[in-house]
């Protein structure tokens, strides 16, 4: 019987051991977390806002995934550990017709993705990455951990979720980057 087998790396992408450290402007760093906070609002029924705390003693989700950068690299089975995005849902019930999430990062950064992709098992909130704590520099106290897409969607220091009626262009997105950017289609620049 024939049958097609889907690569293990997407096309244009070779696999290294490193994990380097991409990202615009400064690394936050945090003295205590005591005034973090993680706030989920816009289209939603009732906003919600999460202590450190609160969240981190939420039931945990543990993903191994392979990751992808638009400039080339992947990383195969990289471990994290965090809440699962979609098991934050029943918190806020996203309005009908809210189909956008923006997610905000410290210092203004933002990124754009469709719910549903946000929706999917292996779309995590982590602050753990290979059993360890998070570095700042790859994102303490939180970042987005999206496998399915080039991993400028994965922000690093976390703090808002926004739900959205309409899609809304993020900062990478702005600058030249796909809007979708699924790394299967090749989907780099706009
Ligand atoms: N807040 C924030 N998150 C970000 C970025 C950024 O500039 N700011 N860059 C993205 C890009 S382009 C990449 S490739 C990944 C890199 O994550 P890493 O440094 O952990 O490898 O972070 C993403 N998350
Ligand atoms: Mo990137």
């Amino acid at each position: 019987m024939e049958h097609t087998v889907r690569p293990r790396v997407p096309p244009g992408q070779t696999v290294i051991q490193g994990f380097p450290v991409l990202h615009y402007g400064e690394i936050p760093r945090y003295k205590d977390l005591r005034n973090w906070d993680l706030r989920l609002f816009g289209a939603v029924e009732s906003e919600v806002r999460f202590t450190y705390a609160e969240l981190t003693a939420l039931p945990t989700t543990r993903l191994v995934a392979d990751i992808h950068c638009v400039t080339g690299w992947s990383k195969l089975d990289t471990v994290w550990e965090g809440v699962r995005f979609r098991d934050l849902l029943h918190y806020v019930r996203p309005l009908p017709g809210a189909e956008y999430v923006i997610v905000h990062a410290e210092y203004g950064f933002t990124t754009n993705l469709p719910l549903w992709r946000m929706m999917a098992d292996n779309v995590l909130l982590a602050w753990k990455y290979n059993d360890q704590s998070l570095t700042p520099e790859h994102g303490w106290p939180l970042r987005l951990v999206v496998p399915d897409l080039y991993f400028w969607k994965s922000a690093k220091w976390v703090r808002g979720i926004e739900f959205s009626f309409e899609d809304r262009p993020g900062f990478w997105e702005r600058a030249g980057y796909h809007n979708e950017g699924d790394p299967w289609l090749e989907q780099r620049y706009a």
